[in-house]
């Protein structure tokens, strides 16, 4: 128990602050992501006072999605607290994003007086942040008597982590901190909760349906998503996938869970296995748009094929996630540690896939791969992606243990598929929403949580959503190095404004900039890279020293295409444009 704020006759006593520090702490929080403001500001220093590590950002959103990653990587709600009405908006989208990506993380956010609010007499900073937040999260709760703070936190871990995680908005009014209560009720109040994300083990039934399913394919193929990566089941999921013997695709933030380099991985041949495979079975994947629904046209460009008309086998926590899309044959629900265990005790009835399949994919796969190889032996003037990104993908076999953040649109997509990964959760990326600005709050997270060196691999463009937080790396000496691909634009630096006019065209930028000087201006290292060689020392050099880094890597303008492998997405343009 922290520090009572004051004590009277009648013995010590607590406050609001201390109630939340000590509900924190008890369940085992012991980092705030946030921002310092009106009504929080005391508590951000009365939390660091009682030990807990405080990061503090330049932008909510950025602190957000620091938390929402936090989550990902420990499968513990990552904490975000900011002031009220704007500071709660700005951390809003970062909550939304982390529902949507089922990350676990916590939205604290002070808020004005609940009576001026309600009757909306005009408050500083008023809004009903409450209900703001209900439909952009998975649940969300207002506490306003100290003795109910247990019981908050309390709820608001349980919501985060048990079933399919996601973000919960806790609603702290000004007046909550302030209330004093006695001590020894203070603490007897709060609750440490037991078994937060409680096991849920799947029916025998499903998994027999499944096993038959698996038993009679002749094309079987297991699609990993970032559900797996999250579960923390590496050893038995990459035990499934080897004694089973069946080729595996895995989703962007589940590059790792086996490494890329493993033989049965497929994904160098993924347009070619998708619509091809018989049996499919999803092990924490959504068949989102990412997937084209599980059906219609893959993503692969203009030869691309059509899926669908596969039996698909489904492993999820969320019982409501089956049929989403297309009829799932054989649902599994449950926690996928469980599922992929009580799979692996079948698996022996299985045989393994029949040789041609396997073949086949082995061709696609060397054919692309050598396709991949050439493209990647050229050493072009100016730099282009995959020249740059040549010398990251030898800097990741080197060094598995470091992070990978990643945004943009053609630098996302370059990065996905040449940067191989070899470890579980090293992969960060723009998710379920393709969402620009994750960078260097995901960076921060990352960083503070494991320790280990941080790389980010940032679009010049997506790089100027979170930007600022080059001061926060700085300030924590947190091991990161941003490498941003400058090509002068959003896709491309080259478009022109049709009418001749002055202004440049929407998707331009200020021509080679020096994104490096900015992570100077706060005492970090920068480095402006021309060339491979210089892009490689740059990055060793920053794994070496563990020092803030920003290499500015020059890349052709003309390089990248628009919104990279999305391209389809864009609403065609007129006829006449
Ligand atoms: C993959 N590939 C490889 C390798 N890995 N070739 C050789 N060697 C290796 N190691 C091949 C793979 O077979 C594909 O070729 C191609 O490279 C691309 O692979 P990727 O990236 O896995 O697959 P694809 O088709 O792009 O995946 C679809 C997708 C993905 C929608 C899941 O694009 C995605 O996650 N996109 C996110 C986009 C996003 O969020 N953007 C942010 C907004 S940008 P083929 O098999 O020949 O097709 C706003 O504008
Ligand atoms: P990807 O984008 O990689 O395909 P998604 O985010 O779409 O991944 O899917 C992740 C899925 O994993 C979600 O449907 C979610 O319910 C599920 N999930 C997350 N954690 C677990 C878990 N521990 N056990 C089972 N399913 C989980
Ligand atoms: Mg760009």
């Amino acid at each position: 128990m922290s520090t009572p704020s004051t004590s009277s006759s009648s013995g010590a006593m607590t406050d609001g602050f201390h109630l939340v520090i000590d509900a924190l702490k008890l369940n085992d929080i012991h980092t705030i992501y946030g921002l310092p403001g009106i009504p929080i500001t005391d508590l951000t220093r009365m939390a660091q006072a009682e030990g807990m590590r405080v990061i503090s950002f330049r932008h909510e959103q950025n602190a957000g999605n620091a938390a929402a990653i936090a989550g990902f990587l420990t499968q513990k709600p990552g904490v975000c607290l900011t002031v009220s009405a704007p500071g709660f908006l700005n951390g809003l989208t970062a909550l939304s994003n982390a529902t949507t990506n089922c990350f676990p993380m916590i939205l604290i956010s002070g808020s004005s007086e609940r009576e001026i609010v309600d009757l909306q007499q005009g408050d500083y900073e008023e809004m009903d942040q409450l209900a703001i937040a209900k439909p952009l999260c998975k649940a969300a709760f207002r506490v306003l008597h100290a003795e109910d703070i247990g019981v908050g936190i309390a709820r608001a871990i349980r919501a985060a982590v048990s079933g399919r995680p996601g973000g919960v908005y806790l609603d702290l009014p000004a007046k909550l901190f302030s209330q004093e209560m006695d001590a020894a009720a203070g603490k007897a109040s709060l609750i440490k909760v037991v078994d937060p994300a409680p096991r849920q083990l799947p029916a025998p039934d499903a998994i027999e349906r499944a096993v038959a399913l698996l038993k009679a394919a002749k094309k079987p193929l297991i699609l990993l998503g970032k559900g797996a990566a999250y579960a923390q089941a590496d050893a038995d999921i990459r035990a499934l996938v080897e004694r089973s013997g069946i080729p595996y695709l895995p989703m962007s933030m589940a590059k790792g869970l086996l490494p890329d380099t493993h033989p049965q991985s497929a994904a160098a041949a993924r347009s070619f296995v998708l619509p091809e495979a018989d049996v499919v079975m999803l092990i924490g994947a959504r068949l989102n748009w990412l997937l084209s629904h599980g059906k219609g046209k893959t993503w692969g460009g203009k030869d691309a094929k059509a899926w669908g008309g596969q039996k698909f086998i489904q492993i999820d926590i969320s019982p409501q996630e089956m049929d989403s899309n297309v009829a799932i044959d054989a649902p599994i629900v449950g926690d996928i540690g469980s599922c992929v265990s009580a799979l692996l005790a079948q698996v022996g009835q299985l045989s393994k896939p029949p040789a041609e399949w396997l073949n086949a994919i082995e061709e696609r796969k060397t054919k692309n791969v050598s396709k991949m190889a050439e493209t990647l032996a050229k050493d072009p003037v100016p730099m282009n992606f995959h020249s740059a990104l040549n010398v990251v993908r030898d800097i990741f076999k080197a060094h598995p243990d470091t992070l990978l953040v990643n945004e943009g649109a053609n630098a996302l997509d370059f990065t996905r598929s040449i940067v191989d990964m070899y470890k579980p959760r090293k992969r960060l990326d723009v998710g379920t929403w393709g969402i620009m600005g994750i960078g260097m709050g995901f960076s921060v997270a990352a960083a503070v949580e494991t320790g280990l060196p941080v790389i980010a691999i940032e679009g010049d463009s997506a790089f100027g959503f979170s930007g600022m937080e080059v001061e926060t790396i700085c300030r924590y000496n947190l091991p990161v190095c941003v490498v941003i691909m400058n090509n002068n634009g959003v896709y491309r630096g080259t478009d022109v404004n049709p009418t001749g006019g002055s202004d440049v065209a929407p998707t331009v930028f200020v021509k080679n900039a020096r994104y490096d000087m900015l992570m100077q201006a706060f005492g970090g290292v920068g480095v402006n890279a021309t060339t491979p060689a210089e892009l490689r020392q740059g990055i060793e050099e920053a794994l070496r020293s563990r020092k803030p880094t920003l290499i500015n890597a020059v890349i052709d303008e003309t390089a990248g295409t628009e919104s990279g492998r999305i391209t389809s997405l864009n609403p065609k343009k007129a006829a006449a444009a």
